[in-house]
């Protein structure tokens, strides 16, 4: 783990500032109770009772570290440490809360309570900051409950429309807008008003390279982009045992030719594309039927745009192709997606920083999974911390990583936050 710190005379005056690790991961597993999942993991989607709860939680915690909360139009909450000058931009600092439906316990929840650990932190340290630090719950950043992911930074960035938004529906025909009232958490603040100096978000890699390699963080300098593609097939419902081979119109079939294509089309961009569905819904999902209609959804990442256009032009234009030979209709929807992203200078350099200052192995990376720090990089100089977990396991309720991957990146974060907020001597 940490080696003799090198201290790079970089003029930042907390070179020895640590975080408490043992309240960073009590935290963080005391919050796990909420919403659990079925196998150790975490099941707290976006805007149901359970993010509810973990949301007062959250608060209480934030409330009793002498923060004070702002809750937006789409609910993302902001708990604010005062800094010296009031009118000195705010430094943010946050992730998500929200979890898939099999998530793990870390995936967001990392970066949200690294952000609480620093405001306790500094209050046992007594320091003060002259801009004040707002730590950050993005509403609904998976996606998977409501597309599309990164929804409410998205708004908060200008990339998505609040009212229509709003309307987005879940699997059972809720809205979004309805289900972020029922559950008390529709703020009153306008979405984006917030101005900040700068946005650093702590994550779990959610992929292999960190521990592959023994590094103990990952310096996050771009953000791979992302397309989501909902594609509708239709053919005809009919009796899976009287109806002739050559009678049938097959959606199911269609979907099975068209997911073989998705993958060869990005097995033909590698090694850095990746493609896949993982939102499949088949009708009338009758074993004794053949499926007339099927949806699902393609999701295509790459960190070159040029890539990511000549997949989904493939995409389009090879499905068409197999349903027309097949007789089946087709229609595709965007349905989520964003350009390849590249981090603040500045902020990549005071992470990079920080983690030398503190003697933590490091390297640079590309995000593979999209996060609220690409939508707010669009509004403010904003960078990314990662640490390592087990295996490069992630969306999966067995994602895990050590006590101390957990404390390196949170106190990297601590120190590029902190000298980003300026200490108060
Ligand atoms: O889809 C993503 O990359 C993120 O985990 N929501
Ligand atoms: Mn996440
Ligand atoms: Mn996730």
């Amino acid at each position: 783990m940490a080696e003799t710190p090198a201290t790079p005379d970089d003029g930042f005056k907390g070179e020895n500032l640590r975080i408490n690790g043992d309240r960073l991961w009590d935290s963080i597993h005391e919050l796990a109770k909420i919403g659990p999942g079925v196998a150790g993991g975490s099941n707290r989607q976006t805007v149901t009772d359970e993010d509810g709860e973990g949301r007062r939680l959250f608060q209480q915690w934030c409330e009793e570290a002498g923060c004070t909360m702002g809750v937006d139009e789409m609910g993302t909450m902001f708990m604010t440490r005062p800094g010296t000058d009031p009118d000195a931009l705010p430094v943010y600092v946050g992730s998500h809360l929200d979890t898939q439906p099999t998530g793990g316990r870390y995936d967001g929840v990392l970066g949200v309570l690294g952000g609480l650990e620093i405001v306790r932190t500094l209050n046992d340290l007594n320091i003060q900051t002259k801009h004040p630090i707002v730590v950050t719950n993005w509403t609904n950043e998976e996606g998977t409950r409501f597309a599309p992911a990164m929804m409410a930074s998205g708004v908060f960035a200008g990339v998505l429309d609040q009212a229509d938004i709003y309307n987005h529906t879940d699997a059972k025909g809720l809205k979004f807008g309805d289900e972020l009232t029922r559950i008390g958490w529709k703020g009153d603040e306008k979405v984006g008003a917030r101005k900040m100096k700068a946005f650093f978000e702590l994550h779990i890699e959610q992929g292999p390279i960190l521990e592959a390699e023994g590094k103990d963080i990952g310096v996050v300098t771009h953000g791979q982009g992302l397309s989501w593609t909902q594609v509708t097939i239709t053919g005809k419902d009919a009796h899976t045992g009287s109806t002739p081979m050559p009678m049938r119109r097959n959606a199911g079939l269609g979907m099975a030719r068209v997911l073989e294509l998705v993958d060869a089309i990005a097995w033909s961009h590698k090694p850095d594309a990746v493609g896949a569905a993982g939102h499949i819904e088949v009708y009338p999902n009758s074993r004794n039927v053949i499926p007339g209609r099927v949806v699902f959804t393609v999701d295509f990442r790459s960190p070159n745009l040029a890539v990511i256009e000549d997949m989904e032009k493939r995409l389009k234009e090879g499905a068409q192709k197999i349903c027309d030979e097949m007789e089946l209709g087709i229609e595709f929807e965007k349905v989520g997606g964003f350009d390849p992203v590249e981090f603040d200078a500045d902020c990549v350099a005071a992470i990079r920083n920080a983690a030398e200052r503190l003697g933590y192995s490091h390297r640079n990376i590309i995000s593979g999974a999209g996060h609220d720090a690409c939508w707010i990089n669009r509004v403010a100089p904003t960078a990314m911390v990662m640490c390592p977990c087990v295996d490069g396991l992630s969306h999966n309720e067995a994602e895990d990583i050590s006590k101390e991957w957990a404390t390196a990146g949170a106190e990297v974060l601590f120190h590029a936050v902190v000298e980003t907020a300026e200490i108060v001597e």
